[in-house]
């Protein structure tokens, strides 16, 4: 039992870990044990990419050796680190561009399963990229904006436009150092180039190019991908749903949609809502159809529908173990191999939808924009005929509520009202103490270290300390599930400034902001806070931090280096990939500081990770000549009167 408890803080997990247990069934929780790791590979030190090697320096020794080219410790480490940027780029903005696609199809009317939602995101996107509004028709607009997005896949020269947006001093940093990025695709084959065998050999160049790649994913590729979608599929607005394995129904067809894009889960969404699917699950004795999500897709309709949520990234193969899944429908990037071999075992279908992402014990239904709906139709009809072959069903008993679909549209909004939309009283309450700092807690899962424990403890620790904190992606799950993301959260846990700002605007202290690639939202709010006025000129001047203290993947790697070089200061937990070499990590950890004024940095410890968020905000607070914390006064009639007089 103790074992199994040190594994993770989500009961539901464990659940299922000890019926995984009883069924003979392997998880990543028990393959983490197995997979020793190695020490060449975790200092970031071990070099595959020619076939001299594979080259493998000692961290104990760096500098005894080299690789067979004259490779030294510094270059390799800095070569992994960027190919993990360069890998993280490319999903983020591969993802972006399947959306840019679907947009130019559904306004070109090739694709009429899918329609502009969202008009007034299209108009201010339209106005971001120079598109001509007058009195066009919609899906013109939508149709140049579409191609302007595509377009900047394939630049090749000038800055980015969504880059446009960054404070004025930010734009300058990034042209002085040569890092304004241009087209995504030249980024990310710039930096596979410059990182193949025998080119770029200056880790510090390395380095700064890698910056360059990983803005063109935030303030290009999955802004992309988060623009367009709000405009296909609508600005999610704050919404209440359900989370954990309890969301699954044992006396329905459960279909379980997992992966990345929401040009999927819409129509899966739309299908399974439909009257004569509804009506063909009760012909086969369910009582309905229950859809539910794992990972960044289920953000993505958990935002926008209050579809509920089955689990985070490490519940993947634990929803398979409940028996209860009729069907798990996957895209893109996180889905683990090992669900294919639970469900070989098991009734469930996986389904594979993208020409991108095959896998073995799977079905193959491809997906295709121009006839979304009735594919959709078609993989949700065949999970409602999968009913009858299901065995025994264990579905843990829990399951918890949360308000999630936070974005700068409803922060401008909630604190402005419709006709004056406006950051002030955010800016007020960071000004005035009240709002001690804002952090984003986001990325992934990893079985390396307690599943959603430092997610949690990091929150609440932030939460109790003044601090909103933004999240995304699967840590935004782990959270939700402790049931930090409810508003009376705000009056038990925060201290009075930060609960009477949540009680006078109704949100809860943490915000559910999305998926991962809606990390870019945080950019702009960050941005916005810049533009409002009163916490300085550039983003590096806020008193804001991130973290992601359970990342698993190379997306968060891209995530984390453009924060840090659009100005935020960034921990990440786990393990730390440069460790092999001292000036590697240095230049990470305190050199990019000159740089892009603010750093990375790594602390696997949560109180501590906590500790030096903090200490970062108070020094920015500090900065800005706001740290004394004014007192608030009430005022009672007495000094009313006086006023008075
Ligand atoms: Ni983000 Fe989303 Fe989760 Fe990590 Fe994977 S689902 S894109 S990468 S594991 S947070
Ligand atoms: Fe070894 Fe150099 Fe080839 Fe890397 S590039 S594998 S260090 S020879």
């Amino acid at each position: 039992m103790a074992e199994f408890e040190e594994m993770s803080a989500c009961e539901t997990t464990l659940e299922m870990l000890k019926k995984a247990k009883e069924d003979e069934q392997e998880t990543a929780f028990d393959r983490v044990q197995q997979q020793k790791g190695c020490a060449f590979g975790e200092a970031g030190s071990c070099c595959r990419i020619c076939n001299m090697g594979p080259c493998r320096i000692n961290p104990k020794k760096p500098d005894e050796s080299r690789g067979v080219c004259g490779a030294n410790m510094d270059t390799i480490v800095a070569r992994n680190f960027a190919r993990m940027v360069a890998g993280g780029s490319s999903a983020h903005s591969d993802h972006g561009r399947a959306v840019a696609e679907t947009l130019i199809m559904a306004a070109k009317g090739e694709a009429v399963d899918y329609q502009i939602k969202d008009r007034i995101k299209l108009l201010e996107v339209a106005a971001d990229l120079d598109v001509e509004i007058g009195d066009r028709e919609i899906n013109d607009i939508a149709l140049e904006v579409g191609e302007r997005c595509m377009a900047m896949f394939g630049q090749q020269e000038g800055e980015l436009a969504f880059a446009q947006r960054a404070p004025e001093k930010r734009k300058e940093i990034w042209r002085n150092l040569g890092v304004f990025p241009r087209g995504i695709d030249r980024e990310v084959v710039e930096l596979m180039h410059r990182t193949h065998m025998g080119v770029d050999q200056d880790y510090e160049n390395i380095l700064v190019g890698a910056a360059r790649t990983a803005l063109s994913d935030g303030w290009g590729g999955s802004m992309i991908g988060t623009e367009l979608q709000d405009i296909m599929f609508e600005t999610p607005v704050p919404i209440e749903a359900k989370i954990d394995l309890g969301v699954l129904e044992e006396d329905q067809v459960n279909i379980v949609v997992h992966g990345h894009e929401p040009i999927l889960s819409e129509m899966i969404v739309l299908a399974a809502n439909l009257p004569e699917m509804q009506e063909k699950a009760e012909r086969v004795g369910a009582k309905g159809i229950n859809l539910a999500g794992i990972c960044c897709t289920a953000n993505e309709i958990l935002t926008r529908h209050g579809i509920p949520v089955a689990g985070n990234v490490l519940q993947q193969e634990m929803a398979l173990l409940t028996g209860a899944v009729e069907a798990m429908i996957v895209d893109v990037q996180c889905i683990y191999q090992g669900i294919g071999q639970i469900a070989n075992c098991i009734h469930t279908d996986i389904i594979t939808t993208s020409p991108k992402a095959k896998m073995p014990y799977a079905k193959h239904v491809e997906f295709h924009e121009d006839r979304a709906l009735e594919i959709a139709k078609d993989i949700v009809s065949s999970a409602i005929d999968n009913f009858k072959n299901r065995g025994r069903v264990a579905i843990p008993d829990k399951t918890e509520a949360l308000i999630a679909g936070f974005n700068h549209e409803y922060i401008n909004y909630m604190l402005g009202g419709k006709f004056r939309a406006s950051y002030r009283p955010l800016n007020d309450a960071v000004i005035d103490g009240r709002i001690r700092g804002v952090v984003g807690v986001v990325g992934c899962n990893n079985p390396r270290v307690k599943h959603d424990d430092i997610h949690v403890r990091v929150t609440r620790e932030l939460i109790a300390n003044g601090c909103l904190v933004v999240m995304t992606g699967c840590a935004a799950q782990s959270v939700a599930k402790a049931g930090l993301m409810l508003p009376e959260v705000a009056r038990e846990i925060c201290p009075q400034g930060l609960w009477e700002v949540c009680e006078a605007v109704g949100i809860p202290p943490v915000l559910h902001c999305g998926s991962c690639v809606d990390n870019s939202r945080i950019l702009i709010a960050c941005t916005a806070m810049v533009h409002e006025g009163g916490l300085g000129d550039d983003i590096c001047e806020l008193p804001v931090a991130g973290c992601a203290p359970e990342w698993m993947s190379e997306k968060a790697i891209s995530i984390g280096e453009y924060f840090v070089a659009s100005g935020v200061y960034t921990v990440f937990g786990v393990s730390w990939p440069t460790l092999g070499s001292k000036n590697v990590t240095e230049y990470l950890f305190e050199r990019y500081n000159d740089l892009f004024k603010n750093t990375w940095d790594f602390e696997a410890d949560p109180e501590k990770m906590v500790g030096k968020i903090l200490s970062h905000i108070d020094s920015k607070r500090e900065a800005l000549g706001i740290s004394a914390k004014r007192e608030r006064v009430l005022y009672d009639m007495a000094m009313r009167r006086e006023l008075e007089i």
